[in-house]
């Protein structure tokens, strides 16, 4: 049974201090869009409005907003097929993200990439990738690219616990290392690689070990406790960013859904199933914010209605678009044009 206990100690270096409330408020509202949008694409699935696969961000939303509230909007990332909590943490304007969804010319690659594949440059997403640990060689050369241009830009890129076990993670961070990459390696802790438990397919207990092999800063927090998430990834960002370096998190939290959205989850044991859903951190984070004066209730309805309102309207906007016509087919495919 891996159901990711939450209490991990979340070191942090003693010179970041306590979010500020307009911090946490920022971080919130990233937080609740994120579910939200979620919610409403699933709806739009389950009613046949939108045809793509959704591998649901449920349990992942305070890790990416924690990690993107301390990045600048230049700042890169490079993400996987579970990235809708990266692509709204990190400003991928919502019409343009459900519009791709959709497989609408309006969409952030004017619908030939689909949900597997967001790329919007100007909110920093270079890349969403399918093919697992895929994104760790690109990050490097980003982080590679601004180290020779000198543009002062961190590179972040986020993947699962089982992609830690693909060749490319080990490379990557070998590489990263020696070379000093502003780059932060996030891996987000779920306990499950598809239908596969934490345990049956990884040898280390703690993923944040493995950064020792490279002579890399390693870290496990907590990615469901939002002070310290925020904490960790203000550090790994401005270590990057001052020239210390890469840094491996391991965020440590529960995929509240199944892998994908359909996903009936009969490889989980039912009494797992149910502990998974009371640590689900959204609504532990509401709680929490109001016990510690963060919000009033009043002021998180007031953005939850905002939130809704938003996503409304985007989806609208996508399922109202036009799809790309037959002549988009070989256009942004080759640097150079070429006709069919
Ligand atoms: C190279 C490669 N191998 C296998 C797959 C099939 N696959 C898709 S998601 C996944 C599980 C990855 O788990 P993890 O890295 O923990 O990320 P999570 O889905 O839990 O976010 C696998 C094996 C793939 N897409 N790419
Ligand atoms: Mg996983």
């Amino acid at each position: 049974v891996n159901t990711n206990p939450t209490t991990f100690s979340a070191p942090g270096s003693s010179d970041i201090q306590l979010p500020t409330r307009e911090v946490l408020l920022d971080i919130f509202r990233r937080v609740i869009t994120i579910r939200f949008c979620g919610d409403k694409l699933q709806w739009a699935i389950r009613n046949g409005r939108i045809l793509a696969p959704l591998y649901p961000v449920r349990g992942h939303e305070i890790i990416s907003s924690a990690m993107a509230v301390s990045l600048n909007r230049t700042d890169y990332m490079c993400t996987i097929y579970r990235g809708l909590a990266d692509h709204i943490a990190k400003g991928v304007p919502l019409k343009e993200l459900l519009a791709e969804y959709a497989g609408r010319m309006a969409g952030a690659c004017k619908g030939k990439g689909g949900p597997m594949h967001i790329t919007h440059p100007a909110s920093g997403v270079v890349v969403t990738t399918g093919v697992v640990g895929s994104g760790i060689p690109i990050a490097n050369g980003l982080a590679w690219a601004s180290l020779v241009k000198k543009d002062g830009r961190v590179t972040v890129t986020t993947f699962g616990d089982g992609a830690t076990n693909i060749g490319a993670f080990h490379e990557g961070l070998n590489l990263a290392s020696l070379w000093t990459l502003p780059v932060v390696f996030l891996c987000t802790n779920n306990g499950y690689a598809e239908h596969t438990r934490f345990e049956a397919c990884t040898a280390v207990d703690r993923i944040a070990d493995r950064a020792a092999a490279y002579r890399m800063h390693g870290v496990r927090v907590d990615g469901t406790d939002v002070v310290a998430m925020w904490r960790v990834a203000k550090e790994a960002i401005s270590r990057a960013r001052s020239g210390g370096g890469p840094t491996l998190i391991e965020a440590m939290t529960v995929r509240v859904e199944g892998h994908v959205m359909g996903d009936a989850c009969e490889y989980i044991p039912k009494e797992d199933i149910e502990l998974i859903k009371r640590r689900d951190p959204v609504p532990l984070l509401r709680d929490w914010m109001l016990a510690n004066g963060h919000a009033s209730e009043a002021e998180i309805q007031s953005m939850e209605a905002d939130a809704t309102q938003q996503i409304n309207e985007a989806m609208e906007f996508a399922l109202n678009a036009p799809y790309p016509t037959a002549d988009e087919l070989a256009r942004d495919v080759l640097a150079k044009e070429v006709t069919i």
